[in-house]
C-alpha cells in the first residue's frame, strides 16, 4: 500500500453512469457491454471508493414497472450493504428518453414539465431513502438551438418554479436534502441555461429557499466555456454554495470530453486540489468522467483507479507546495497575506484614503508572481 493508495477516508465517489457508460457517442453506437449495478458497486469497492452516486435510470429503465423498479432498488441495496459503500448524491435523468428533446422543467410543453417534476420527487424519495444528502440538478437539456424556440425569461421562471416546489417538497417531507446545480454551456443542446458558475450562482440568489441550493460544479464544463475552474469554484465557496463537484479532464473549449480526472490540463487540475484541500471543502470528491470507448471493462477500471491515484498525487504535492518554506516566503513577498486585510484600517473611512499622500513610485514594485508560479510548478513536476 503506498501513499496513492485510495481508501473510504478519501471520499472518492463515483457516478453509476460513468463507470457503466458503454460509449455511445454521436458517431458511434456501444462498445462495451452494459454493466450490472451490483457489479459496478463492487468493483468500485475493491478499487477503493467511499460510494456511489445514480440517476434514477440508471438504476432501473425508464419504463420500469414498480416491481421491475423495485427489484434494481434491492439489488443495488444489497451490493450496498455488501460493500459498505455510501450514496452521498442523487439526480434525476431528464435528458435521455426523448420525451425531454426539450427539456424537462423548461420545456415548451407544459405537461412536459410536470412529469419532470413528479419524475424528480419519486427519485428524491429514492435518494432519501439511500441517504444521500445532496440532489444534483444538470439541465444538460434546458436550453434551445435558436433564439426564438424558446423565451428565456419564461424559461427561467419555470426553472425557478419547478426548483421552488421541489425545495418546498423536501421541507414538508423533511429530508435532510439540498440541491446542487451544475452549469454547462452548451452539449447537448445548442445553448444550455444556466451555462456558468457564475449564472448560477445569480439564479439560486432569486429563488425562494436559496439556502437550500448550492452548486455542483464540473471541471470540464466551465473549461468548455473558457473559464478557470479553479477560480469558480473559489467563488462558489466565497458564497457559501460548493455543495458538491464533478471532478474530470478537459482540454480546453471543444466538445465534452469527460476524461479521467488528471488528463487534460494537469495544472488546473493542480490547482483545483490546492484549492479543495486548502480552503476546508470536506464534501465528497466525486468523478464525473467517461472511460474512453476504445477500452474494455479492465480499461474502464484502469481509468477509475487513474482519477484517484491522480487526486492523491495532486494533493501530496499541492500539500508540500504549501508546507514548502520557500514558498511561504515567495507568498509573503508577492503580499498574500496583505490581500487577507481590509483595505481600511479599523475606524477609516473613505475620506482618510482620499486625503492621503502617496508614493507612487514606491508603490510601483514587481510582484514576485512568476518565481512563486514556478514553484508551484516544480512542485507539481516533483523537482522539489
Ligand atoms: C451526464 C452529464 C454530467 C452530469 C450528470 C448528472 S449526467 O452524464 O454529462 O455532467 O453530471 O445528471
Ligand atoms: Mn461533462
Ligand atoms: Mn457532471
Amino acid at each position: 500500500m503506498t501513499a496513492y493508495t485510495p481508501t473510504p477516508e478519501d471520499k472518492f465517489t463515483f457516478g453509476l453512469w460513468t463507470v457503466g457508460w458503454q460509449g455511445v457517442d454521436v458517431f458511434g453506437g456501444p462498445t462495451r457491454p452494459q454493466m450490472d449495478i451490483a457489479h459496478s458497486v463492487e468493483k468500485l469497492a475493491e478499487i477503493g471508493a467511499y460510494g456511489i452516486t445514480f440517476h434514477d435510470n440508471d438504476v432501473f429503465e425508464f419504463d420500469a414497472t414498480d416491481a421491475e423498479r423495485q427489484a434494481q432498488i434491492d439489488k443495488l441495496k444489497g451490493a450496498l450493504e455488501e460493500t459498505g459503500l455510501k450514496v452521498p448524491m442523487a439526480t434525476t435523468n431528464l435528458f435521455s428518453h426523448s420525451v425531454f428533446k426539450d427539456g424537462g422543467f423548461t420545456s415548451n410543453d407544459r405537461d412536459i414539465r410536470r412529469f419532470a417534476i413528479a419524475k424528480t420527487a419519486r427519485n428524491i424519495d429514492l435518494a432519501a431513502e439511500l441517504g444521500a444528502t445532496t440532489y444534483v440538478m444538470w439541465g444538460g437539456r434546458e436550453g434551445a438551438e435558436s433564439h426564438a424556440a424558446k423565451d428565456i425569461a419564461h424559461a427561467l421562471d419555470r426553472y425557478r418554479e419547478a426548483v421552488n416546489l421541489l425545495g418546498d417538497y423536501v421541507t414538508e417531507k423533511g429530508y435532510d436534502i439540498r440541491f446542487a446545480i451544475e452549469p454547462k454551456p452548451n452539449e447537448p443542446r445548442g445553448d444550455i441555461l444556466l451555462p456558468t458558475i457564475g449564472h448560477a450562482i445569480a439564479f439560486i440568489n432569486s429563488l425562494d429557499r436559496p439556502e437550500l441550493v448550492g452548486l455542483n460544479p464540473e471541471v470540464g464544463h466551465e473549461e468548455m466555456a473558457g473559464v478557470n475552474f479553479a477560480a469558480g469554484i473559489a467563488q462558489a465557496l466565497w458564497h457559501g454554495k460548493l455543495f458538491h463537484i464533478d471532478l474530470n479532464g478537459q482540454h480546453g473549449p471543444r466538445f465534452d470530453q469527460d476524461l479521467r480526472f488528471g488528463a487534460g490540463n494537469l495544472r488546473g487540475a493542480f490547482n483545483v486540489v490546492d484549492l479543495l484541500e486548502s480552503k476546508g471543502y470536506d464534501g465528497p470528491r466525486h468523478f464525473d468522467f467517461k472511460p474512453p470507448r476504445t477500452e474494455d471493462e479492465a480499461g474502464v477500471w484502469a481509468s477509475a483507479a487513474g482519477c484517484m491515484k491522480n487526486y492523491l498525487v495532486l494533493k501530496e504535492r499541492a500539500l508540500a507546495f504549501r508546507a514548502d518554506p520557500e514558498v511561504q516566503a515567495a507568498l509573503a513577498a508577492s503580499q498574500l497575506d496583505e490581500l487577507a486585510q481590509p483595505t481600511l484600517a479599523a475606524g477609516e473611512t473613505l475620506d482618510d484614503l482620499r486625503d492621503a499622500s502617496y508614493d507612487i513610485d514606491k508603490l510601483d514594485h514587481g510582484f514576485g508572481f512568476e518565481h512563486l508560479d514556478q514553484l508551484a510548478m516544480d512542485h507539481l513536476l516533483g523537482l522539489r
